[in-house]
């Protein structure tokens, strides 16, 4: 498998294909500036992206699963049908699918192109009765990743889904740790019977469990890793809502995938189409993009 995959899109050690954690299959990009990121096929989840400095940006738990059906527990969760709880298993099912690599290339710049891609399943369809094309692309350059999500209408009769892209960012230290660009935006708190809000901060410092839904928030946020010394600058497009999420101390240590004091380190800052499922008419497209940079 891992063979027949570096043979037809493979790019030398630009993009390789290797086994990860429990023997599950993943991707790795090199950049020519040093830039890297890892890919498992298994919900085409993005667990590793470090910059051109050697900066790892994302966090990862220790406690993590690497198993089929489950979640892994930190990088790029890709969520979809379904943002949260429902009828569907928590966060949908793109994230605990197996995805394939659909095409890879490496561009004159040097940036390099991987795009995975889902259909619906026998199993899929048991659970959400609609088939579709779901396709991750990942853009690596020297400081910047870029993923894109796009879904595809494959089906004769509409259907609607929210989706996100639920990244998890590793800092130094959460109470060292600011997130700009959410002054003035309308919030759902998903802690207080889904209150509705507007944030008044413009620089946010979370200091308890937060999980809040900022609808239609601006396109360039910041999220500011003081601990390191280094600002992470989120661009999207076509992706209106913004989650803030850290679990802290409580919900922390009811998470068995999740360390303790792991809250200490880490803070979601999920960009996605969340707070209004979008319709889709069969044949009918929706693109998500999003960039993370630290130059
Ligand atoms: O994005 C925030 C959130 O919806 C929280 O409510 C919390 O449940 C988190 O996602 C993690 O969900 P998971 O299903 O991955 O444990």
């Amino acid at each position: 498998m891992i063979e027949k995959l570096q043979v037809e899109y493979g790019f030398g050690g630009a993009l390789t294909f290797v086994p990860g954690t429990n023997g599950l299959l993943k991707a790795v990009l090199v950049h020519r500036s040093g830039a890297r990121v890892e890919v498992y096929l298994h919900g085409a989840h993005v667990t590793s992206w470090r910059n051109a400095a050697g900066d790892e940006l994302f966090f990862l738990s220790r406690e993590s699963n690497f198993a089929p059906e489950r979640p892994i527990r930190g990088g790029i969760p890709v969520i979809f049908p379904q943002f949260g709880g429902g009828s569907l298993p928590s966060h949908g099912i793109a994230r605990i699918s197996e995805w394939s690599v659909a095409h890879t290339g490496v561009l004159d710049n040097g940036d390099i192109l991987l795009a995975l891609q889902l259909h619906q399943s026998a199993e899929s369809l048991e659970l959400w009765p609609y088939r579709f094309s779901l396709t991750l692309g990942i853009a690596l350059a020297a400081d910047s990743l870029t993923i894109s999500l796009d879904a595809e209408n494959m089906d004769e009769k509409a259907f609607s889904f929210t989706s996100a892209l639920h990244t998890y960012f590793g800092v130094a230290d959460i109470g060292r740790t600011a997130l700009r660009g959410l002054q003035d935006v309308a919030y759902i708190d998903s802690l207080r019977e889904d209150i509705q809000e507007v944030e008044t901060r413009p620089v946010i410092r979370l200091a308890e469990e937060t999980d809040r839904i900022y609808v239609d928030a601006p396109d360039h946020l910041y999220v500011d890793d003081e601990g390191h010394g280094r600002t992470i600058e989120i661009t999207k497009a076509g992706m209106p809502d913004v989650v803030v999420w850290n679990p802290w101390i409580a919900k922390s240590q009811r998470m068995p995938d999740f360390g303790d004091d792991e809250y200490l380190r880490m803070v979601c800052v999920e960009t996605g189409i969340i707070a209004a499922p979008r319709d889709l008419s069969p044949g009918e497209y929706w693109q998500g993009t999003t960039r993370f940079s630290t130059a």
